[in-house]
């Protein structure tokens, strides 16, 4: 007898979940609701993803933990000209020993939103938590450096959000991925 309301109960969360304050009606947030802010990553703990130019782009994204978050620095360079603006994003999987950049899976989705509609940077607990580019800004030119807090990225395994053993992807403006590096852990 109280399975309705219980049904009841879970379609208005379910609805309640996929709208979300912050945008104009249309924006979409996962499935299981808004990004969370991480506030227990290790401050200081860092993790690299270096790329060494064997797929032209050369240099490294810094991941340092933060009271919320993560700090990210993007210093590359040998982005091939004239084929920016450059998404990157966190991907899911590493990328394996001989692979390529197509063998790193889609998006750290931990939320479960998707990649459409594209993110609303003005509300970024709605986005896809790897899609940094989507939040922060893409970057353009050869030689970039972006540096930005992201508080959904987790450096603790059992947190939803955790980017630890992943990958970076650099994509050219038309989505072909150009570069990959993994994610590796620095210092704790
Ligand atoms: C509002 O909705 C339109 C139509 O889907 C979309 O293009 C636009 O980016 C949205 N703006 C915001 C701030 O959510
Ligand atoms: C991380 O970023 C925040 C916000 O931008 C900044 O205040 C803080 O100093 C940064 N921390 C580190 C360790 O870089
Ligand atoms: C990336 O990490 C995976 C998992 O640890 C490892 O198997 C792979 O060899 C690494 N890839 C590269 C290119 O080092
Ligand atoms: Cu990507």
């Amino acid at each position: 007898m109280h399975l309705p309301s219980l049904v009841g109960l879970l379609g208005a969360a379910t609805l309640a979940a996929c709208q979300t304050a912050g945008g104009n009606g249309t924006v979409v947030t996962g499935k299981m609701g808004d990004a969370r802010v991480v506030k227990n990553n290790k401050v200081g703990e860092t993790w690299v993803a270096t790329f060494d130019g064997t797929q032209g782009v050369k240099g490294t994204v810094t991941m340092v933990g933060w009271s919320i978050g993560v700090n990210y620095t993007v210093d590359v360079t040998g982005l091939p000209a004239g084929k920016g603006p450059f998404a990157f994003h966190v991907h899911l999987k590493p990328v394996p020993l001989g692979g390529t950049c197509a063998d790193t899976g889609g998006h750290l989705d931990s939320f479960v939103r998707g990649d459409s509609p594209p993110c609303d940077s003005t509300a970024p607990q709605t986005c896809e938590v790897g899609d940094l580019s989507g939040k922060y800004g893409k970057v353009d030119g050869t030689t970039v450096k972006k540096v930005f807090n992201d508080a959904y990225s987790a450096l603790d395994k059992i947190m939803l959000g955790y980017i630890g053993e992943r990958s970076i992807v650099f994509h050219d403006a038309s989505s072909v991925r150009i570069a990959c590096a993994n994610i590796t852990k620095v210092t704790t």
